[in-house]
């Protein structure tokens, strides 16, 4: 078959990304190695900034995060045993987050793709991408027992840290930049009211990270720092609840509400980027290219900015004929995209527990947290990185691009 642009992997870069071309009048096929179900069923993010709910909107998939998400006006931080508010949308002029779930984002994008009846291809096996360094890229893959080709004119790579595209570019021609954490989170999903229905809680305590967030305000999402080498086995749930609410508030600890883990796992941390983001006529997005460690809840929400780069330099290409776009991808999306690492390494170094640095470590980051929840200059800079950077802060390129 042949298309405009084959892209690899359903997760949410993939299917935005084929939603805003839709809507542009670009051809587009999406290639995914699993099932529906198990993309549908992994348990990720939870924090939309305002760009990508307003991205949602654009792709024509906005209204029930509209209805079913939940807007924040603030996050709290828990250290020496208090709780702090951070009004964040006081600090960014009226910016705010939303409260809704991976889960949900991938379903409304999946549905929209499958009403307006695009070729998606799932269970896709032995996917390989080719001929990406010259015009007439190819894309082949095996399913139902056949080898199928896909001639297009680009392959836009969404298929995550793991995916065959970053690992298909010449070795030469990449390079990489990453940092391991020596820690995990573990994570709990459990049908239980949140704590805390109006702010996510970020705790700092000298047992470790905790972390209390939501799905819905009958759905709960929790995580513990973890030993990197802990394993779920080791964790019932009455001992994941007495280890959040010990780093926690002594008034939150008291007010949660406990129940039966519905999901239970261990995410590592690291962060990644993978430099340039444009091999020829092959482009990485999302997590393809870089990773964060969740503290920030930038993982999904740096996917949908290079969606947004990307879509737009692809319509640029095929509607104003114009290859500005493609030609400054990369760095458009990179300058965001390191903005993003910074804060994400940021809030991850103040917040957790790191085995070289128990007493003085510790006392240095409650002083750091101490000064931030009473400098208004701390506490904005804060604010403004977690609501999201605007898409188009000057990163030196030519003026008209990225301004759609
Ligand atoms: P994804 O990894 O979501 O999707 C890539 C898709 O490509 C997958 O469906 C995969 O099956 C497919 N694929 C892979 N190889 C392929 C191949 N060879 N051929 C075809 N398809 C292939 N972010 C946050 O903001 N907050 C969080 O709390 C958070 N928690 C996370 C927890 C975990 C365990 C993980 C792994 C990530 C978490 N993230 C979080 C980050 C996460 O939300 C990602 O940023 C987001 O899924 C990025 O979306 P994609 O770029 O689409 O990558
Ligand atoms: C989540 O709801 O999964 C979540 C929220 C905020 C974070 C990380 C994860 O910083």
């Amino acid at each position: 078959m042949r298309t405009q642009v084959a892209i690899i992997g359903a997760g949410p870069s993939g299917l935005l990304l084929g939603q805003l071309l839709h809507k542009a009048g670009i051809d587009n096929i999406i290639i995914e190695r699993q099932s529906g179900d198990y993309v549908l069923g992994r348990i990720r993010a939870g924090i939309l900034e305002q760009i990508t709910v307003d991205l949602l909107a654009e792709a024509g998939v906005g209204e029930r995060v509209k209805t079913d998400g939940t807007v924040h006006h603030s996050i709290e931080l828990v250290f020496s045993g208090k709780r702090h508010a951070i009004d964040v949308h006081g600090l960014t002029g009226g910016k705010v987050v939303t409260a809704y779930g991976q889960t949900e984002v991938t379903r409304d994008l999946m549905d929209a793709r499958s009403a307006a009846g695009l070729p998606t291809v799932y269970s896709a096996a032995n996917v390989t991408v080719n001929d990406f360094d010259t015009d007439h890229p190819v894309v082949r893959y095996e399913k139902d027992g056949q080898t199928h080709e896909v001639t297009c004119d680009f392959i836009a790579g969404c298929d995550g840290f793991h995916g065959v595209c970053r690992a298909s570019v010449p070795e030469g021609a990449i390079t990489e930049y990453e940092k391991v954490y020596p820690f995990g989170w573990l994570g709990v999903l459990a049908d239980v009211p949140p704590v805390s229905t109006h702010a996510i809680v970020y705790a700092n305590s000298e047992r470790g990270f905790g972390l209390c967030s939501m799905r819905s305000l009958t759905r709960s999402r929790y995580y513990v720092q973890c030993p990197i080498d802990d394993k779920v086995e080791a964790w019932s749930d009455d001992r994941f609840w007495d280890e959040l609410r010990r780093r926690l508030d002594p008034d939150m600890a008291e007010r949660m509400v406990t129940g039966p883990s519905i999901e239970k796992s261990i995410a590592p941390l690291r962060s990644f980027v993978a430099e340039p983001m444009r091999f020829g006529r092959l482009f990485l997005a999302g997590d393809a290219a870089h990773i964060v460690p969740p503290t920030g809840a930038k993982g999904l929400n740096l996917a949908a900015s290079d969606v947004k780069y990307l879509s737009s330099a692809f319509i640029d290409h095929y509607i104003e004929k114009s290859s500005a776009g493609i030609d400054n991808y990369s760095q458009q999306a990179l300058a965001r995209v390191w903005r993003a690492e910074r804060f994400s390494w940021w809030l991850t170094s103040l917040m957790h527990q790191f085995p070289d640095t128990a007493g003085f470590g510790q006392k240095v980051q409650e002083a750091e947290l101490d000064y931030l929840v009473n400098s208004e200059a701390l506490s904005r800079s804060l604010a403004e990185n977690y609501v999201g950077l605007p898409l188009d802060f000057d990163v030196g390129l030519p003026l008209d691009f990225g301004r759609r």
